[in-house]
């Protein structure tokens, strides 16, 4: 995935120079690649061609750094530590922050509407489509919008679960629904199977930054550890306590494995990523 970002982002050196330069700042270098990862294991369940995969697997990486340069700028989560370093806004400045996350995901839907990538186009337009929404206001954007609104509000279970299907778990969800797609054939059966499984670890994931957040120091994390419960916004471990938020993630962990059951050894990269997602300590 670091070389297919690498040849997707432009060089440094042309123009203009301090936004490519950025672009490339928030994308290389750092973060899990998780949504990558996961785009790989459901294009390799459903039979996809790598190289197709590392395209929708990039427009997601794109979007989500995009969405981690916004989300640290004063005027949203306002941090400076992002992936172990200074965050995009505090290296290079707001203006530069801004235009790099309104190119990054103008980068995502130039990649992924290149023309040929599918040979039937309507499974790329649904890509897209699929991405756009899920990037949007009815899904990541518009949980973000909740999760500012949220600020030192009770929010109970069912609200913060809403509030993070929406953040993070869209996201997540359209990784693996993009590697999914990336298949010249897709049976819809396992497509349901591969919704539920991202449905379910995209929560966990949720679950589990909530905990690492309370539990896990700056260092380990690579960004401000600490920062929801002093923000005072309401968390996992704020609603549920530290105890009940890990029973969570285990229920949500055994309810992703249980939508692939009916795919044996076949979904092992799958099953691995639930456990990577659940058991992580960064
Ligand atoms: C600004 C439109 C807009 C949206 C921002 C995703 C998001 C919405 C904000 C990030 C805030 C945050 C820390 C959410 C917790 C879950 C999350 C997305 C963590 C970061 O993802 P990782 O851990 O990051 O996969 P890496 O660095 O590994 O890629």
């Amino acid at each position: 995935m670091e070389s297919v970002l690498d040849n997707i982002l432009a060089p440094a050196n042309v123009a203009p120079q301090r936004l490519h330069q950025a672009m490339r700042y928030a994308v290389m270098g750092g973060g899990k690649r998780v949504r990558a990862l996961l785009a790989h294991a459901t294009g390799e369940l459903c039979g996809a061609a790598p190289q197709k995969i590392d395209i929708a697997a990039a427009a997601v990486e794109l979007i989500h750094a995009y969405s981690l340069v916004h989300d640290d700028m004063p005027c949203m989560d306002d941090d400076d530590l992002r992936r172990g370093k200074p965050s995009c806004h505090k290296q290079y400045d707001d203006a530069t922050a801004l235009l790099v996350g309104d190119a990054l995901q103008s980068l995502a839907f130039q990649i992924l509407a290149q023309p040929g990538l599918c040979a039937d186009s309507k499974q790329q337009l649904e890509m897209l489509h699929t991405l756009a929404i899920a990037s949007g206001s009815r899904g990541m954007a518009g949980g973000q919008a909740i999760d500012l609104a949220s600020v030192g509000k009770n929010l109970d279970q069912t609200e913060l679960e809403y509030m993070h299907i929406h953040k993070t778990g869209a996201l997540i969800r359209v990784a693996a629904l993009l590697g999914a797609y990336s298949a010249d054939q897709v049976d819809s059966e396992r497509i349901k199977a591969i919704d539920l499984y991202a449905q379910s670890i995209g929560l966990a994931f949720q679950v589990v930054d909530d905990i690492l957040d309370a539990e896990a120091d700056s260092a380990t994390l690579g960004k401000t550890a600490g920062k929801d419960a002093h923000s005072n916004k309401p968390t996992y471990v704020t609603i549920l306590g530290i105890e009940r938020a890990k029973q969570l993630a285990q229920e949500l962990h055994e309810n992703a494995l249980k939508s692939l059951s009916a795919h044996g050894t076949k979904a092992q990269r799958l099953t691995q990523l639930a456990q990577f997602i659940t058991q992580r300590s960064f």
